[in-house]
Parts: structure tokens; C-alpha cells; sequence
């Protein structure tokens, strides 16, 4: 059976993170694609030679043209630019859809048959034009958000409760960042809701607020951090493991941005929800029934990215 073949469009922080995971979980043969000249070369060449220390087998590629990601089973996209200083929303909207045209029509015309993986933000919008530009079918398009949001989630829970991260799950819906929803009656270690581990004297109300808060604005703080650029290594990993269960059929529960038809009262909206991920793309998406509390940050969120997307319409409009 021949090897798989994963594109990843865009070769920044998080391209080459994600070239360097796959190669080391022999993920398949990997095409980094970027505009910029001999980056995407350079770091497929500089994996590639990492292959004989780690004892991976995995041919990579670097590419300036489309044709290169020809038959790709995945694409990840994290092509884009930054915010920068002094630029308005809508001006990264603009520059960023752009982006997605182009990329979206690679993707239709070299690897129509991909799973497709958006990460370049902001993302509730960028997923929504990569695959109206792609023209793919809706369940083979996502948005990586939630995993990431969840991770960053469960990082912090375990450290407050001084437990493994594999046994802590979360639960999170809505928008990337600020307007997630983190649901903390199904979020849980090893099955125990985090309300309960309250009543337990785990932890208090104040102290998952604050764990809360400091999820939803986990992206800025790393930035801050960093000051030259934004999270990759945590954003990779969350890209990987949705692409692995795309791949493997592993039919995983993952927190992704999907179209939705209907669920949670709306459509026509990519929105971060539960999803399964198989090998028929997003197999099933999962509704729950919500409490007020949920379902009234679950709007918010809904409403702020239904704004994104009109900003974007607007401009798409000037694109055609
Ligand atoms: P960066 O290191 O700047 O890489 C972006 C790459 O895109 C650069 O190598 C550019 O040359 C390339 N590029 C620009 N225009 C094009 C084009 N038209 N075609 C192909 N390549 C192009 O950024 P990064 O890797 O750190 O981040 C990538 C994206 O992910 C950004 O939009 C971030 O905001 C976003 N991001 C999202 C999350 C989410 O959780 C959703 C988290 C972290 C970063």
C-alpha cells in the first residue's frame, strides 16, 4: 500500500512543527508548500536529515508550486499573515482571504479528495472561505480550534489538580478564543465532572473561573510571551491528531470548527462543536442538550462569529 501523502500549505512556526510531527509518527510522505523561496525546501531537507538519528521513514518535499501537493489525502493550512501593528480586523480579513482564494483553488484543482484542516485565523471565517473557495464538500473541510482550546484547558486543570493530563477531559464549544465556551459539567478527570470535584474540595468556584478566563485568552498570552509570533507547538499537535484520526479511521470525539445543518438551532456556520472524525471526513456531529449558562455563551459566540462572517462576505464579494 502506497504511503499517504500530506500537504501542509503554509511552512511558518506551525507548517514546519507539523512536517517535523508527522515525519516523526511516519504519518506518510509530506509536501511542505509555501510562497516564500527556499523555506519550504530548507526545512524538508533539514527534517529529511533528521530521519536517520530518529528512525523515521518519510520522504519530504518542499514546493513553490501547486502541482506538488497533487493526490494529497490531508491538507493543513496555516498560510497567512499576522495582525500586525496598526492593522484593522478587516484589513487582516482582507489579506487573509486572499490567501484562502488562492489556496482554495489549489486544493480544487491538485488534491480534491484531501481532508481538509484550516488553522490560519481568524479561523471561524478563514475555515468558511476555504471551503467555499475549494468548493469541497462540508464534511471534508474543518477548523482546528477546539482541540487546542481544550488542550490548553486541560493543561491547566491538571495542574490545579495536581493529576494527569490524560486523565482530564474537556469539553468546549462556540468560537476560537475569547468567545469559547468552556462546559465545565462535561469536563471531567477520569469521568468526574469538574462541578463535583468542587463539592469534593478539589478546587473552588473562583479558581476554575479564573482557569476559565485564563483559556480563553490562552493565545494572547503567549504572544505576549513570545512577542514575534504566536503559539505553534500546541496548535501542531491538535492539527496531528485530527489528520491521525482522519487517517487511521480512529473516529475520534474532537472538538473542531464544522459546518453545522441545522444542530444547536443553527446552519450554514462553521462553528466549534463535537465532532467525530473518521475516515468519511466529520462523520457526525455532536449535540448535547446545554444548561442556560452554556447556551447563552454558546449565542454570544454564534453571534460574534455570524459578524466575522458578514465582514468576510463583504469583502469576498470584491474578491470575485
Ligand atoms: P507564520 O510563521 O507567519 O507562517 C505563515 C506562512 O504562510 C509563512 O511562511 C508565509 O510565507 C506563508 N504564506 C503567506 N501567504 C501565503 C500564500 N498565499 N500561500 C502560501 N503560503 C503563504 O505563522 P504561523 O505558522 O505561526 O501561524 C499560521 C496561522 O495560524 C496564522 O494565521 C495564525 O494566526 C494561525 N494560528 C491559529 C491558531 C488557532 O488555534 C486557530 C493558533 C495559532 C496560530
Amino acid at each position: 500500500m502506497a504511503r499517504k501523502k500530506i500537504a501542509l500549505i503554509g511552512s511558518g512556526m506551525i507548517g514546519g512543527t507539523l512536517a517535523h510531527l508527522a515525519a516523526m509518527r511516519e504519518m506518510g510522505d509530506i509536501v511542505l508548500f509555501d510562497i516564500a523561496e527556499g523555506t519550504p525546501q530548507g526545512k524538508a531537507l533539514d527534517i529529511a536529515q533528521s530521519g536517520p538519528v530518529d528512525g523515521f521513514d518519510a520522504k519530504l518535499e518542499g514546493a513553490n508550486d501547486y502541482s506538488a501537493i497533487a493526490g494529497a489525502d490531508v491538507c493543513i493550512v496555516t498560510a497567512g499573515v499576522p495582525r500586525r501593528p496598526g492593522m484593522s480586523r478587516d484589513d487582516l480579513l482582507g489579506i487573509n482571504l486572499k490567501v484562502m482564494k488562492a489556496v482554495g483553488e489549489g486544493i480544487k484543482q491538485y488534491a480534491p479528495n484531501a481532508f481538509v484542516i484550516c488553522i490560519t485565523n481568524p479561523l471561524d471565517a478563514m475555515v468558511w472561505a476555504l471551503r467555499e473557495f475549494s468548493g469541497l464538500p462540508h464534511n471534508m473541510v474543518v477548523g482546528m480550534a477546539g482541540v487546542l482550546d481544550s488542550a490548553r484547558f486541560r493543561h491547566f486543570l491538571a495542574e490545579e489538580f495536581n493529576v494527569s493530563v490524560e486523565d482530564v477531559t474537556a469539553f468546549v464549544l462556540g468560537g476560537h478564543g475569547d468567545t469559547m465556551v468552556p462546559v465545565i459539567e462535561y469536563s471531567t478527570v477520569a469521568g468526574i465532572p469538574v462541578p463535583d470535584l468542587i463539592k469534593m474540595g478539589w478546587s473552588t468556584q473562583e479558581k476554575i473561573d479564573a482557569i476559565v478566563a485564563r483559556t480563553r485568552s490562552g493565545g494572547g498570552e503567549i504572544v505576549g510571551l513570545l512577542k514575534t509570533g504566536s503559539a505553534f507547538y500546541a496548535p501542531a499537535a491538535s492539527a496531528i491528531a485530527m489528520a491521525e484520526s482522519f487517517l487511521k479511521d480512529k473516529k475520534r470525539v474532537l472538538p473542531a470548527a464544522a459546518n453545522l445543518t441545522g444542530q444547536y438551532g443553527i446552519s450554514d456556520l462553521y462553528v466549534g462543536v463535537p465532532v467525530v472524525i473518521g475516515a468519511g471526513g466529520v462523520e457526525k456531529i455532536v449535540e448535547i442538550e446545554l444548561n442556560d449558562s452554556a447556551k447563552q455563551n454558546f449565542q454570544v459566540s454564534v453571534d460574534a462569529v455570524k459578524e466575522l462572517l458578514e465582514a468576510c462576505k463583504g469583502i469576498e464579494e470584491s474578491l470575485a
